[in-house]
């Protein structure tokens, strides 16, 4: 019997601690193919080098395969991040696993995904699969078992040429007591992909430029089955965008009314066309907090970004949100393409004006390989095109000085506690939270329901 043991090598735990989905997801695919898996969590159980040498001894694996989930534990221009040392100690846990048995060591996960040469390279592990693990890791794997020869990187991007998606879990009992306990929320995907083009985003590069769905009851199930077994209530649907403009989303939402599971819900909403009964339904389904991927803060720079909304569908989604009486947050980068000091000025006056809400600010675009601005910042000279960009860049419109941007929000925004800048205050607040008032959940909505103004 062929042995596989799953890695998560995810030790981040900001905002929260963050349910390994993936791992969950592959680790279905390989036991419905007959294979003896286990699930390794390294936040859980332990990211030292001896603690997974000793777990693959005692479960005599063949196969390792780790799900890199975050490259950067942070996205926050002010932080110097080490990501070298990140790799440097993958490297270590798999040069540990070798000394007790030969392996076959494959590597998958986003991170991965965005940077899947230098991930290869530096950790010297033996493959990596870009994108959907499900299908190219068993066709991998019995390539390998056969003594095929095989790429040491396969592309299985938006593999699956229908628009249907499986994407069940395989969730321990230990696991989700464990995540759940520490995060009180649990996660679930109800489709894949994006077919929009915003600028900076890795989305549609990851999971493929079009919405592919689940089918809804299999949704549901899924919830069902994290309800009554493990009493996870709280869910955040972590597709990339919840509310797909044609509507799709609202035949997942009438089955789990029909189910009447009761449970609570949060996700990515766009602005673009939210409508008041898109909004009643969402509510009457148990959404109990929206988060807009707002990004921009004004016209031009909604533009700049090839955001397909302007600012006034963002004023409008926030006024029926609100309205509803549910709670909502929208992240603004501040510095993206077609920045000037004029479009600061409108947008630290724009979110001013649109109330009720949370806004989480930043400065600076992270640029990741793949997208629109990696090709902006090398032709404005931001960046060599031959950097691997495993250590942040980021992105920071031409002409502008960022500290006297940085001065200009912190100015604009103050004795405005909903309006959050910069993100050491937002870590400030949820790390308080969490650790002095022993708050659980995604908790930015706590803080309008605590009456944050
Ligand atoms: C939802 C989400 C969140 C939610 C999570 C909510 C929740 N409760 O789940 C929130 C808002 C909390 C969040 C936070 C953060 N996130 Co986030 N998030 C996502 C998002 C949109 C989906 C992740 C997901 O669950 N996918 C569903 C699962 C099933 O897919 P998957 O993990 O990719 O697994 C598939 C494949 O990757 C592959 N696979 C996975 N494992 C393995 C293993 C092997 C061996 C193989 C072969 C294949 C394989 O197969 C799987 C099935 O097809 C992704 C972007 C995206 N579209 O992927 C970003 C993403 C993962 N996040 C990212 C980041 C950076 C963060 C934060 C650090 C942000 C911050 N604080 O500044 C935090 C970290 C949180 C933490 N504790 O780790 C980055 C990570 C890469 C990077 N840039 O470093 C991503 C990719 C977005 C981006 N910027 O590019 N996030
Ligand atoms: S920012 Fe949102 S809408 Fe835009 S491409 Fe990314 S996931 Fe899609």
């Amino acid at each position: 019997m062929t042995t596989f043991t799953l890695v998560s090598y995810n030790q981040c735990d900001y905002p929260y601690e963050v349910y390994p989905l993936g791992m969950a997801v592959v680790a279905s695919a390989l036991k419905n193919a007959g294979y003896t898996v286990y699930q390794y969590d390294c936040l859980r159980q332990g990211s030292d080098e001896q603690s997974i040498a000793e777990f693959v001894r005692s479960s005599q694996t063949d196969f390792l395969g780790f799900s890199i989930r975050n490259l950067d534990d942070d996205i926050d221009s002010s932080l110097k991040l080490d990501n070298q040392l990140k790799i440097r100690q993958l490297r270590n846990m798999i040069k540990a696993c070798r000394t007790v048995k030969p392996l076959t060591v494959i590597l998958g996960g986003p991170a991965f995904s965005l940077m899947p040469e230098v991930f290869l390279k530096l950790s010297q592990a033996d493959y990596g699969i870009v994108g959907e693990g499900e299908t190219a890791l068993l066709e991998l794997v019995d390539n390998v078992l056969a003594g095929r020869s095989s790429e040491p990187i396969r592309f299985a991007r938006c593999s699956q040429n229908n628009n249907h998606v499986s994407a069940r879990g395989e969730y321990p009992a230990e696991l989700v007591s464990y995540y759940y306990q520490k995060s009180g929320v649990m996660n679930v995907q109800t489709k894949r992909g994006c077919p929009f083009h915003c600028s900076y985003c890795t989305y549609p590069v990851l999971e493929g430029n079009r919405f592919r769905f689940r089918d809804p009851l299999d949704v549901v199930e899924d919830i069902d089955r994290l309800k009554t077994d493990f009493g996870c209530e709280n869910f955040f649907f972590t597709d990339s965008v919840f509310n797909d403009p044609a509507g799709k989303y609202r035949e997942f939402l009438d089955c789990l009314i029909r189910r009447d599971l009761d449970i609570k819900w949060s996700a990515y909403f766009t602005p673009y066309g939210l409508s008041t009964d898109d909004i009643s339904l969402c509510q009457k389904a148990g959404v109990t907090s929206i988060e807009l991927g707002t990004d921009g803060t004004s016209d031009s720079t909604l533009a700049g970004l090839n955001k397909i909304f302007s600012w006034s569908d963002v004023v409008k989604a926030n006024e029926r949100i609100t309205k509803a009486g549910i709670p909502c947050a929208h992240f603004v980068i501040f510095g993206g393409p077609g920045e000037t000091y004029q479009t600061v000025a409108e947008g630290i006056a724009n979110c001013r004006n649109m109330p009720g809400c949370i806004v989480f600010g930043s400065t600076g675009i992270r640029i990741y390989p793949g997208t629109e601005i990696r090709k902006m910042a090398v032709r404005e000279n931001m960046m060599d095109p031959d950097v691997n960009l495993l250590e942040p860049i980021f992105y920071f419109s031409t002409g502008l000085d960022q500290s006297r941007v940085d001065r200009m929000i912190k100015q604009g925004w103050q004795k405005q506690h909903r309006l959050i800048y910069p993100p050491s205050r937002s870590r400030a607040i949820i790390n308080g939270l969490k650790q002095i008032c022993g708050m659980k959940g995604i908790l930015w909505d706590k803080m309008l329901t605590m009456g944050w103004e």
